[in-house]
């Protein structure tokens, strides 16, 4: 069982950031208050000589109420005290693109086929998450193999989100670049 305390949560034993480096398709997520991206939802991850990790992602969002596109994101991430807990500050090619400073937990991954993302943005008073947003990644845009879906329900249960994700697709989606205008 768990408590569902934020600062209980257990998080990726050991993480090598160098073995999550590279591509990963989310395939489900925990939306947090004020959706952002909504699917077709692309991450690369890239560790820099002197270990620095940055991201890029892409992901359809809607802005101004109706204008369906491509969001194109930078990230950088701050290391802590827990190899697998960084904070995330974040921003969009485009001038109208949400920005942010997340926390961006690495809950567990075998680093070759599935990861599960989690962010706590609002902590509330008894200790508990009371706007989260969780990415399960996979490496294959497929989605999750059969054999890692027990870990990853096992996963979501652990951090208190089982029954809240939905599933996102990444196929078929034309990603324009889009110019940038503020
Ligand atoms: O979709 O509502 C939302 C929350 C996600 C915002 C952060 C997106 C930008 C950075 C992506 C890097 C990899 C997770």
């Amino acid at each position: 069982a768990q408590d569902c305390q934020v600062d209980n949560i257990q998080v990726m034993q050991n993480f090598n950031r160098t073995k999550y480096a590279g591509t990963w398709y989310a395939v489900a997520k925990k939306d947090p208050v004020g959706l952002f991206l909504l699917d077709n939802i692309v991450a690369q991850f890239n560790i820099a000589e002197d270990g620095q990790m940055t991201a890029t992602a892409e992901g359809r969002v809607i802005i101004l109420q109706q204008w369906e596109l491509c969001a194109h994101m930078f990230a950088t991430f701050e290391d802590t005290y827990d190899p697998a807990k960084f904070k995330m500050k974040y921003w969009g090619a485009a001038a109208n693109l949400q920005t942010g400073y997340d926390d961006h937990w690495v809950i567990s991954t075998d680093y070759d086929n599935y990861a599960v993302h989690y962010a706590c943005r609002e902590k509330g008073y008894d200790g508990t998450c009371i706007d989260s947003y969780s990415f399960v990644f996979s490496r294959h845009p497929t989605g999750l193999r059969p054999e890692d879906q027990y870990i990853v329900t096992q996963k979501k249960q652990e951090i208190c989100l089982l029954g809240k994700y939905r599933r996102v697709h990444t196929i078929n989606f034309f990603c324009p670049t889009v110019a940038i205008f503020a």
